[in-house]
């Protein structure tokens, strides 16, 4: 098979950089892999990285979302943007390259060479999606992409959290989405930057207009009031206004000097959250091959040790940190 040749880290970072596209291929099953040499390979090529801008995607299955990327490569690639796409799939541990579904609604890119587009499951990813989602932003900034978007399905906290790293972030709904509306109005979710209602042809959608709208007048003074477009990504209408949004966001961030501030957070919280996932995985390995462990949580369930004399053990045994101290402290 093609691309099955030996890539070391000099010749993977030297194909990345050139925008290879085989070289791109096989750093993104790396990443998906969580394999090591994807660690060293995006500590390599970071420092050139910080270029692209990003767009997060999320929603629930089958609103649209990969029909609105393809529509929106359609408008900007007329203006000879580079870009990358990766979906991620929360729900599968790897995708074999790429999902059924994204296949056929982004398959009117897949020979443009300025488009570069991935499916991408999270098997072998301690850190799971935020940690996979982030490096494989990562490589295709340093391959010279442009503009990224990146899709992942779902509309709970975690995705959101996911698509998080992304500088602006598009919810998409669509009429009958209404679990997602009650997810904003309950504060579950996080208010994205851009809202599309796409499938704008459905009679509910006016409806759905109106009470996205409602919910965010409810949210009080945001120096971005987040934008809502309807959109039918099939036939491609409201895209362009839709990319409008994307743009007014984009200089937004910029001529507000939020953007550097916005990316130095969600790095930070990107480390904080990849960190706490490793840490959680440690610490259930350690419990479990540790018999002196498993012992405390014994004599929890027979009530001779409280709950919170266990965590204190524990803690000291496989952090060895002093969690009452840093109770006190924070
Ligand atoms: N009528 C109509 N159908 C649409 C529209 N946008 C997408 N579809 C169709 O809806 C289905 C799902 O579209 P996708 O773009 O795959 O949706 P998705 O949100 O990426 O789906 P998942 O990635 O599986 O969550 C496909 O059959 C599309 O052709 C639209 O605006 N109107
Ligand atoms: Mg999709």
């Amino acid at each position: 098979m093609a691309g099955r040749r030996d890539w070391t880290r000099e010749t993977l970072a030297a194909g990345v950089r050139s925008g290879d596209r085989r070289a791109l291929a096989r750093a993104i099953t790396l990443v998906e892999n969580g394999d090591p040499l994807a660690y060293d390979l995006v500590a390599e090529l970071y420092p050139q990285t910080g270029n692209a801008y990003s767009v997060g995607l999320t929603g629930p299955p089958g609103v649209g979302k990969s029909s609105l990327i393809s529509a929106l490569i359609r408008l900007v690639r007329d203006r000879e943007t580079n870009v990358g796409v990766v979906s991620v799939d929360p729900s599968s541990p790897f995708s074999h390259g790429a999902l059924l579904g994204d296949r056929i609604r982004l398959s009117d890119h897949f020979l443009d060479p300025g488009v570069f587009i991935r499916s991408m499951g999270t098997r072998g990813h301690l850190g799971g999606l935020a940690e996979a989602t982030l490096q494989a932003l990562l490589v295709l900034d340093a391959a010279g992409k442009e503009l990224v978007f990146l899709e992942t399905v779902g509309t709970g906290q975690s995705e959101v959290e996911v698509i998080g790293i992304a500088d602006t972030v598009l919810l998409v709904l669509m009429p009958g989405s209404g679990d997602s509306v009650q997810a904003l109005k309950a504060g579950i979710m996080e208010i994205p930057d851009v809202i599309a209602i796409n499938k704008m042809d459905h009679p509910a959608a006016k409806t759905m207009l109106n009470e996205v709208r409602s919910i965010l007048a409810l949210g009080g003074d945001r120096d971005w009031r987040p934008a809502i477009v309807l959109t039918e990504a099939t036939r491609g209408e409201g895209v362009p206004e839709l990319w409008e949004k994307i743009e007014a966001h984009r200089a937004y961030l910029v001529e507000s000097g939020r953007l550097e501030e916005r990316r130095a957070r969600n790095l930070a919280g990107e480390v904080f959250s990849v960190a706490s996932a490793r840490a959680k995985v440690h610490l259930e390995q350690a419990v479990a091959q540790d018999p002196e462990l498993l012992r405390l949580l014994d004599e929890v369930r027979r009530r001779e040790l409280d709950p919170l004399s266990a965590v204190r053990e524990i803690l000291e045994k496989v952090f060895h940190i002093d969690s009452d101290a840093a109770t006190r402290a924070s």
